[in-house]
């Protein structure tokens, strides 16, 4: 377990309390018609409850489920139209046993999916949406705080950092303060550098490389690598076709200190993290 965390300080997650002895998978429920991973896919809510069934079956710990993509070049959807995606989901899978995460950056959107029964928001723009915070501190959900520089319509545009592991680490420290400065306790808190988020290949790269100093920052880190773009430009291959690849970087994502890895193919993560947890566990 990396520094900073405590096997009996368990991650309070809404409902649940999760131990954080064995790292986590995040499954993906997509639900929109233009996410880059799988869009389209489960846009009906029907489709998007099946699919969050079949990765709890497939050995998903939490489900995150999105209503608005934010892939580069996105365009926003308004808090009517993203509820109106993600409450049916969230309803219908509240009883699934595993706890339930709502990516959004929209403080009423966050306000509404705590009072259907989110258990975690997740949001790509770090809480800073004024009122977003404040929601969370009166609630019991826990939050992922993530990095990203600019936003979704322009990010790829030009990124650019002098360091950027110690910027992002900075970066990620300041907002987990700031929401604690709100009583927030640091069991509800997770950070991630967000790949692909303004960020190049080697900015990626650097971020898989140096996690450990994220983890050493004291709150448990979540890496989000699945099917990305950074994986088909070191392999050559289709967003389809990146499940390999997407697996080696989940695993890769652990060993240097994530404790829990977002993932569309969770299936093929859980072999691959139950290969490190035999190993962790021989003598
Ligand atoms: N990546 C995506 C969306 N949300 N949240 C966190 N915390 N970390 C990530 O890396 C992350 C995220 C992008 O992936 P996806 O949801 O498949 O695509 P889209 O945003 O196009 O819906």
């Amino acid at each position: 377990m990396p520094p900073g965390l405590h096997p009996e300080r368990p991650f309070q997650c809404g409902r649940f309390r999760l131990s954080l002895g064995k790292p986590l998978i995040m499954g993906v429920i997509n639900v929109t018609p233009d996410s880059f991973s799988d869009g389209g896919a489960h846009a009906q809510s029907a489709a998007a409850i099946e699919h969050g069934l079949k990765l709890v079956v497939e050995g998903a710990d939490i489900l995150d489920i999105g209503g608005e993509s934010t892939r580069p070049g996105s365009l926003p959807v308004d808090a009517a139209e993203e509820l109106a995606r993600i409450l049916p989901v969230l309803e219908a899978l509240t009883q699934v046993g595993v706890p339930l995460s709502v990516d959004t950056t929209k403080p009423e959107v966050m306000r509404q999916a705590v009072a259907a029964g989110a258990d975690m928001i997740n949001d790509v723009a770090a809480f800073r949406v004024p009122g977003a915070l404040d929601v969370m501190a009166d609630s019991a959900a826990a939050l992922c705080i993530m990095h990203m520089q600019g936003e979704p319509r322009t990010m790829q545009s030009n990124p650019h950092y002098d360091d950027v592991v110690a910027e992002v680490a900075g970066f990620l420290q300041d907002r987990a303060h700031a929401a604690e400065a709100l009583g927030i306790v640091k069991e509800r808190i997770v950070l991630d550098p967000g790949f692909g988020f303004g960020k190049t290949l080697g900015h990626n790269l650097l971020l898989l490389k140096n996690l450990g100093r994220l983890a050493d920052l004291g709150w448990p880190v979540l890496a989000g690598l699945s099917r990305k773009s950074m994986l088909g430009a070191i392999t050559g291959r289709d967003v389809q076709d990146r499940v390999h690849a997407s697996v080696a970087a989940a695993l890769l994502a652990v060993v240097n200190g994530a404790r829990i890895v977002r993932v569309h193919d969770v299936g093929a993560t859980r072999d691959a993290l139950d290969v490190l947890d035999a190993l962790n566990g021989c003598s």
